[in-house]
């Protein structure tokens, strides 16, 4: 989501990948000064710190380039599109008969040798414990998984009927609203959803936002696994 928004602003930037799979770079001290909650994405410009991809998205709008502000809509659709557990469809295909996900309860693991080992991140590796004892049960609860299903499955509906009498999300002109739809239909796709909107306008829009420069020099994914991300 961020990354369209710098490349559909026309800004230049340097990327800097943060594995947040594999080697957790995202708790190296040095990303931390950064981003004190420990998560991606972070933006730096000189030496401005912004983090939080809304934050980060409307800091480039204030930028030269491209007006992405869109119409009164915009502000809400990055919202209701962010609020989205982007978490229940990666894991819930990937349950054990009890409900545990191995990926989740190994991450529960780590973090609590991580809080062991590094006490300068104790907020944080608090915060993300709790976090994660929540989403495991979360995903022991199949009504719990069913209502993240239909809130996004909502939110698919809601943008089928956007984009049913206007080209962009937030009307007549590309926005900060596309970019973050994109990305979520992209997800979605990974996941493979796109029956959800097969044959609506949606499905035209999708393709539209998926021929923009952008998609690509954004490296906006939309097939593979969460390392592909
Ligand atoms: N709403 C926050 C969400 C940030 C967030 O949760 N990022 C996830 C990836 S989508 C992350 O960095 N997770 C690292 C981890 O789980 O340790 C934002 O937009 O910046």
């Amino acid at each position: 989501m961020a990354r369209l928004a710098l490349v559909e602003k026309g800004l230049r930037f340097q990327r800097r990948q943060i594995d947040i799979m594999d080697t957790n770079e995202q708790f190296e001290p040095w990303y931390v000064a950064l981003n004190p909650r420990a998560v991606v994405p972070t933006l730096q410009i000189d030496d401005e710190v912004v983090t939080d991809t809304i934050r980060i998205v409307n800091r480039a709008q204030t930028m030269a380039g491209p007006d992405l502000s869109g119409d009164e809509t915009t502000q809400g659709w990055l919202k209701d599109i962010m609020a989205l557990h982007y978490g229940v469809l990666l894991y819930r295909n990937r349950l054990e008969p009890d409900g545990t996900a191995p990926q989740i309860i190994a991450r529960g693991l780590f973090l609590k040798k991580l809080a062991k080992d590094r006490a300068d991140l104790a907020e944080t590796t608090k915060a993300r414990l709790d976090g994660n004892r929540r989403f495991q049960a979360l995903l022991q609860s199949p009504d719990e998984i069913e209502k993240h299903l239909d809130a996004t499955r909502s939110l698919v509906d809601r943008l089928i009927a956007a984009v049913n009498d206007q080209p962009f999300v937030a009307g007549k002109n590309y926005s900060l609203a596309d970019c973050f739809a994109t990305a979520a239909l992209a997800r979605f796709t990974t996941h493979k959803l796109e029956d959800w909107w097969a044959g609506t306008p949606l499905e035209d829009y999708y393709a539209r936002m998926k021929a923009r420069t952008s998609f690509v020099v954004a490296d906006v994914v939309d097939t593979g696994t969460e390392r592909d991300l």
